[in-house]
């Protein structure tokens, strides 16, 4: 993607397209929303019993809408060389799982939120990337208060996650702390560059 014209006429900026992924309700939405510099694109319907089977969300949950296609925003990196990323926020809900390769098409990497109280949602995710050979990291989103929370190399464990993911934690609501996830998944997709990567629809 480029032809995007800066103000001062200078040379295209580079645009990256990352993914936010995750099991149902982890805070995809949030992250895009918080992150996005524009009034992130949201396709957010009311939530109704069809998905309550397959998508169980924890008791103390308000949660009453669902994303079923995309969430999308963008980010303005200014130096040192001008970036646009634009960020895709997948639906979690299962009977949508279908649209995750189409959304993927031309993304350099994504970020897979887990939350610890249902760590299980996001090895879909998981493997969605690994099979891709898409560069990804796990954020822990943390729902849970300090005190319940576990140790990185614990959740490293249980996702049976390999050394070279990135494993870091975040507050989705946090502009600054979701930024970070994004600084650390765009360090480890171009580090990873030389490693073949791409998504066919
Ligand atoms: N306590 C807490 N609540 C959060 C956090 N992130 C998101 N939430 C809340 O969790 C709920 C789910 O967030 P969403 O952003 O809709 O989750 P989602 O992953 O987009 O959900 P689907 O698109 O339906 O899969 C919302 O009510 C958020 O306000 C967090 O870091 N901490
Ligand atoms: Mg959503």
């Amino acid at each position: 993607m480029s032809g995007y014209a800066t103000s001062d006429a200078g040379p295209d900026p580079t645009a990256l397209k990352l993914l936010v992924a995750g099991g149902f309700g982890v805070g995809k939405t949030t992250f895009v929303g918080a992150v996005s510099e524009i009034s992130p694109l949201r396709t957010e319907a009311l939530m109704t019993s069809a998905g309550q089977d397959s998508d169980p969300l924890p008791d103390d949950s308000t949660k009453t809408f669902t994303t079923v296609a995309l969430d999308f925003g963008r980010i303005t990196i200014p130096r040192p060389r001008q970036m646009i990323v634009f960020l895709f926020g997948f639906p979690g809900q299962e009977r949508f799982w279908f649209s995750w390769d189409e959304l993927s098409y031309g993304a350099v990497g994504a970020v897979v939120l887990a939350d610890t109280r249902r760590l299980g949602d996001c090895f879909e995710a998981i493997d969605f990337f690994e099979r891709r050979r898409l560069p990804f990291v796990v954020a822990v989103n943390e729902f849970e208060p300090p005190e319940r929370r576990y140790p990185p190399e614990a959740v490293r464990d249980a996702l049976g996650l390999p050394e070279h993911v990135p494993l870091i934690s975040c507050d989705a609501r946090d502009r600054q702390s979701s930024l970070d996830v994004l600084r650390t998944l765009t360090a480890h997709a171009l580090s990873r560059l030389t490693a073949p990567m791409g998504v066919s629809p």
